[in-house]
């Protein structure tokens, strides 16, 4: 194990010596990873609390009930399913649990911020379900107009919203008006913005949706997996029977400790100051490399897109590979109305979720916007941007002590 074992030292020194900006990553607690890398990986426990196919589920029973009230409590809805071992199979669930195969979902497209899981062609989802999307206005922004339109001449059983790589606040409530006006039901992704949610800093979709669905370790700052939350007791039901046993076997009960405890944190004060600060990052970030010249787009949440093609002439691919080669991780990003392929793109999508739980400051951030357009404008030489690289991250947490 030796192999193994060098490379996590690797892949360590990475984290800890990087800046970290992929928008959908972050680094847990120590909490969060003791469960995590429990004994009870080792515990069976297909079912559910009081009704598993394996004996000796009492504990294991016990810390998922404690998962699914913290769930509740967090974001105030009535049922929760804690299960989910990805925000894929969560989704995965959650149409089954919306509508027959075949049935339709208004999503918006993966080029313009949604997910693979939202009617991608190379995803499963657009194999068992018809999609059509709606597209962003000229700006990037949701266009609720014709959203309506096309809802209205498409007839979806489902409107889909949540995205992966959108900067704005999404009007949740304008959503349900919708669906009402044509009848259909309501989903709602919120894996990006869970955290911000959880603070009350993004509206939530709860009182909004029949089914939300999440992953835990964006910026909700826990373990990698999948949540789904819904109010209506019919639904929870048919959430319940998608997960196990149509789509999973055994829950993973160290994942489902791990994120009771995420739960748990993210209802102190500490979490609230957390998300306020990673949104003033993202912003101080956004603006500056504005300020300089650069395209990138404005934010309302933790991310921001920076568009490197009109800023630098570069594609997104090349200004991932160039900051990667100074220990700053980013990830290419198609931006709206990106002419180039998804491997390629003319931009890159950029977060503070990571860096700021490691104590990213905002005049940090500002630094970290000169020193992208200073590297990526062949400003900054490669010796000097990397000494930068290196004062801030030895400035921040080591990720072990979070
Ligand atoms: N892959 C995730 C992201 O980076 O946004 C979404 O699942």
């Amino acid at each position: 194990m030796e192999d193994i074992i060098k490379l996590v030292e690797l892949e360590k020194d990475r984290q800890n010596h990087g800046i970290e900006l992929i928008a959908s990553e972050n680094y847990c607690s120590k909490d969060v990873r003791a469960m995590a890398g429990s004994i009870l990986t080792n515990k069976y426990a297909e079912g559910y609390p009081g009704r598993r196919y394996y004996g000796g589920c009492e504990f294991v029973d016990e810390i998922e009930r404690i998962a699914i009230k913290e769930a509740c409590e967090l974001f105030e809805c009535k049922f929760a399913n804690v299960q989910s071992h990805s925000g894929s199979q969560a989704n995965a669930a959650a149409y089954r649990a919306l509508m027959p195969n075949g049935g339709k979902v208004l999503s918006l497209v993966l080029n313009d911020g949604g997910h693979l899981t939202h009617g991608s062609p190379v995803s499963f989802s657009s194999n068992f379900y018809t999609f059509v999307h709606y597209p962003l206005d000229k700006n990037g922004r949701m266009d609720y107009e014709t959203l309506k339109e096309i809802a209205l001449k498409e007839h979806p059983d489902v409107i889909l919203s949540g995205f992966s790589a959108f900067p704005y606040e999404i009007d949740f409530k304008k959503i349900r008006e919708i669906c009402d006006e044509v009848n259909c039901l309501m989903m709602v992704d919120m894996a990006h913005i869970a955290g911000l949610v959880a603070a009350k800093k993004h509206m939530s979709p709860i009182p909004y949706a029949d089914i939300v669905t999440s992953t835990t370790h964006k910026t909700l700052r826990g373990p990698r997996g999948g949540l789904i939350l819904t109010n209506n007791p019919d639904l929870i039901k048919k959430i319940n029977s998608a997960v196990f046993p149509f789509y999973q076997g055994g829950p993973l009960e160290h994942i489902i400790a791990a994120k009771a405890v995420c739960f748990k944190e993210a209802r102190k004060p500490e979490f609230v100051k957390y998300v306020e600060s990673l949104m003033e990052n993202t912003k101080v970030c956004s603006q500056t490399l504005k300020e300089l010249g650069a395209l990138a787009t404005d934010t309302e949440n933790h991310l921001f897109l920076l568009n490197t093609l009109d800023s630098f002439g570069i594609t997104g691919l090349e200004a991932q590979k160039r900051l990667e080669s100074i220990g700053v991780t980013t990830n290419k990003n198609m931006i709206p109305g990106d002419k180039l392929s998804p491997k390629e793109t003319s931009g890159l999508r950029i977060g503070f979720a990571a860096v700021t739980t490691r104590g990213c400051s905002s005049s940090d951030a500002k630094e970290i916007a000169k020193l992208i357009y200073g590297f990526l404008s062949n400003k900054i030489k490669e010796e000097e941007a990397k000494a930068v690289v290196k004062k801030l991250t030895s400035s921040w947490k080591n990720i072990e002590e979070i």
